[in-house]
């Protein structure tokens, strides 16, 4: 039983002005807010981001402010529910749509905080991560893990978007979130993308690993999807046709904080994903998909985006019923997991 706490106003105004004064604050009247019954108050909205909108107004962007004053020329994608201005959309999650338009370069950088890329549209950008020059494609992920220098370049002719996911509000919240510009790096030779392309085999190293913290940067679509593709094929009766994006070396999650996945949704699927106390994000690579997030049923069409508060089970259904839906994730767990406070409630 939860009993009703003493409240700020049954105390005598002087005593709090007391209290104040000593930089001192009594903590019954706030204990259910911090703490309250069986289930988090989440902040985190069911908020859908249709790219069909939110296109024009990210080349609007383009003619608006040139690259050069923009360094990342981005529309953040904010949920509402914590205050648009936080650029948040979740507790740990930030999302944003980058332009990056023909010739232009986004200088290089490093930072604290955690990225990942997944290309919506466009051919012939790249960005280079620690030297390594990794091509842009539709469905593509590429990891710019914490403290690598990045940039982006654009050698094609029509402009290029993709999607950005960094734990920056967490980082932000701890506060060790900075950056570091640099100069244009060069480009080595050896990319991991080709070095570990083949799953279950990894190049012998003359040391048990090679030395990188992130030996493979950029996960091409067309891996992703021929995986999902002979996961599906191959297990008939399984429900959640799903990958993770590991670390081929340790297995572990790509990036520390954030989980990357992509779900393939068999012709006419639904699918019930249990109820997790990680937050978590949907972006469609292709087909046409139903999320069912508490009260809000969003028809997400390709390039859009979704998120769901943690806690809460989520209903994904192919709209397509003569062909699969894929589906890139992004959520909270390998924080969770780390930090003890993970849990499946189904
Ligand atoms: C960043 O470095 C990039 O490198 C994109 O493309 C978005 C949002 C916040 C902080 C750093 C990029 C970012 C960012």
């Amino acid at each position: 039983m939860t009993h009703e706490l003493g409240r700020l106003e049954d105390l005598p105004a002087d005593y709090v002005q007391d209290l104040r004064d000593l930089n001192l604050v009594p903590l019954w009247p706030s204990l259910r807010g911090v703490l309250p019954p069986k289930i988090p108050t989440r902040q985190t909205q069911p908020t859908h981001w249709p790219y069909k909108t939110l296109k024009p107004l990210l080349l609007k962007a383009g003619e608006l402010t040139p690259i050069e004053k923009a360094e990342r020329r981005v529309l953040v994608l904010a949920n509402p529910g914590h205050g648009l201005e936080k650029m948040q959309a979740s507790a740990a999650m930030y999302l944003g749509m980058q332009l990056l338009m023909p010739g232009e370069w986004a200088p290089s950088h490093r930072h604290t905080p955690n990225a990942v890329r997944m290309i919506v549209e466009g051919e012939g950008a790249y960005t280079t991560v620690d030297g390594e020059k990794c091509p842009m494609s539709r469905g593509d992920l590429i990891l710019t893990p914490t403290g690598l220098w990045h940039e982006h370049g654009h050698d094609g002719t029509d402009p290029v978007i993709w999607l950005d996911v960094l734990d920056l509000p967490l980082v932000y919240y701890m506060e060790a979130s900075y950056h570091v510009n640099g100069d244009r790096q060069e480009v080595h030779v050896g990319r991991g993308d080709k070095q570990y392309a083949h799953g279950g085999l990894v190049p012998t190293q003359v040391f048990e690993r090679s030395h990188k913290a992130y030996p493979m940067l950029r996960y091409p679509w067309t891996e992703a999807k021929a995986a999902l593709q002979t996961l599906g094929l191959d297990n008939p009766s399984l429900e959640q046709v799903q990958v993770t994006y590991t670390n081929p070396e340790t297995g572990t999650d790509a990036e520390n904080i954030l989980g990357f996945y992509a779900l393939m949704l068999r012709p006419g699927q639904s699918l019930r994903l249990p109820a997790r106390s990680p937050a978590q994000v949907f972006h469609v690579i292709e087909g046409e998909v139903q999320a069912d997030i508490l009260g809000s049923h969003f028809h997400l069409v390709e390039a859009d985006t979704c998120c769901a508060p943690g806690y809460e089970a989520v209903t994904l259904k192919n709209l397509k019923t003569d062909q699969a839906s894929f589906v890139f994730i992004a959520d909270e767990s390998p924080l969770h997991r780390k930090l003890g406070v993970y849990e499946n409630r189904g």
